[in-house]
């Protein structure tokens, strides 16, 4: 099948799931269009298999917004053209759906039909789209979809409570491959960021208030007061400069190393104890399965999809949202022993076999058929 792909090419969890599908959809057997505003950072073009259309957007003076949405669909209908492309995904609603809507229809009046499916990743309806800035696109673009998905159960019941949704939404977790997970680091090089007697804590996010990094020090000072260790924080995000000030106040900054953005995140989680993700808000939390994929336990809130991903008690530990307390109890009761930790690491990965690649996305190939059905 000829798919094409829109997304957030960024470090974004969205982005980062739909590259990864379009690289997995081609060792299916898919060619794969890539349609966004920059490269994606996990894609790096070795297949043939695999295009990256760029969208650009003239600056032009009298544009105080300058129009990427038209940009967007009008590039859709000429790669659509140009490639034969049979299907069209778009993830985030905001603004691909309603893009990709526009683009649909341009096409449908020379004759051509592109089934479109979208799925919702999170922050597009829990935070951003329910705006009433965006709220009546938002809701047109989804039900005008030829197929809704949702990354977890959790965010399909939101998407239903906050919006007038009349479509059918189908939950496709998100996904991880195992195979790449298999520790190909005979050296983790844990010695370049600890001593040995100290536990390596991890926390990786884009930095935005959601993420509740904070909290993360707060936890992590918690830790600190009954052994020793460290804290890796990777990303960058407006939260950034106040949590490194809260670090020096606390005065724990020469334990808290800020990586910022990475392309390496797996050598990392490689030498990682633990995880920290204490968000507000997760649909789903691909960074918790990311490190489970590694062996990594999860200390997390229990927001969201979050329940879904890290079983309290078997991959990790859960807590309600801000109760630091109670998540600084639970990652020192897993990292005390090291037992209890080979324990936690072993059950981590285990629980996040459920979600291999190898799994999940036959049932976007699925997805793909039925959204094809449809529009005969
Ligand atoms: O977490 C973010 O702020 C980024 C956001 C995105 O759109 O890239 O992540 C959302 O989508 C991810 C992939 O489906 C999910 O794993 C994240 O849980 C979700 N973030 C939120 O719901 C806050």
């Amino acid at each position: 099948m000829k798919i094409a792909i829109v997304c957030y090419p960024t470090f974004g969890g969205s982005g980062v799931v739909a590259t990864e599908l379009g690289i997995a959809l081609t060792e299916h057997g898919h060619e794969v269009h890539f349609i966004t505003y920059k490269q994606p950072v996990r894609l790096d073009l070795i297949s043939h298999h695999i295009h990256f259309h760029e969208v650009s957007v003239n600056e032009y003076p009298l544009f105080h917004y300058q129009p990427y949405e038209l940009a967007l669909s009008s590039k859709l209908v000429n790669v659509v053209k140009q490639y034969g492309i049979e299907l069209l995904h778009v993830h985030y609603a905001i603004p691909h759906a309603y893009a990709g809507y526009m683009a649909k229809k341009m096409l449908e009046a020379e004759g051509i039909t592109l089934p479109m499916v979208t799925t919702l990743h999170g922050t597009d309806i829990t935070l951003v789209g329910n705006h009433p800035f965006y709220k009546p696109a938002v809701t047109f673009s989804i039900n005008k979809s030829d197929i809704v998905t949702s990354v977890s159960q959790s965010l399909k019941e939101d998407t239903h409570r906050l919006f007038d949704i009349k479509n059918e939404i189908i939950v496709v977790p998100n996904f991880i491959d195992m195979e790449k997970h298999i520790n190909p680091y005979t050296d983790c090089q844990r010695d370049l960021m600890a001593e040995p007697h100290e536990r390596i804590i991890t926390h990786v996010s884009n930095l935005r208030p959601v993420k509740r990094v904070k909290d993360a020090i707060e936890i992590f000072d918690r830790i600190l007061k009954k052994m020793p260790a460290r804290l890796l924080i990777v990303g960058e995000g407006p939260e950034k400069e106040a949590c490194e000030a809260l670090c020096v106040e606390k005065g724990i900054d020469e334990k808290v190393a800020f990586l910022g953005n990475s392309n390496e995140v797996d050598k990392i989680l490689c030498f990682s104890d633990l995880f920290l993700l204490p968000s507000e808000k997760e649909s789903f939390g691909l960074a918790a399965l990311e490190a489970m994929a590694s062996g990594v336990p999860v200390v997390s809130s229990n927001t969201g999809g979050l329940p879904e991903v890290n079983i309290h008690g078997v991959s990790g530990y859960l807590s309600e949202v801000g109760n630091i307390d109670e998540m600084a109890s639970n990652a020192i009761s897993i990292l005390s022993s090291d037992d209890t930790l080979a324990k936690f690491k072993i059950q981590a990965k285990e629980m996040a076999q459920r979600f291999d690649t190898a799994r999940i996305v036959p049932q976007y190939e699925a997805v793909y058929e039925k959204a094809l059905q449809l529009v005969i």
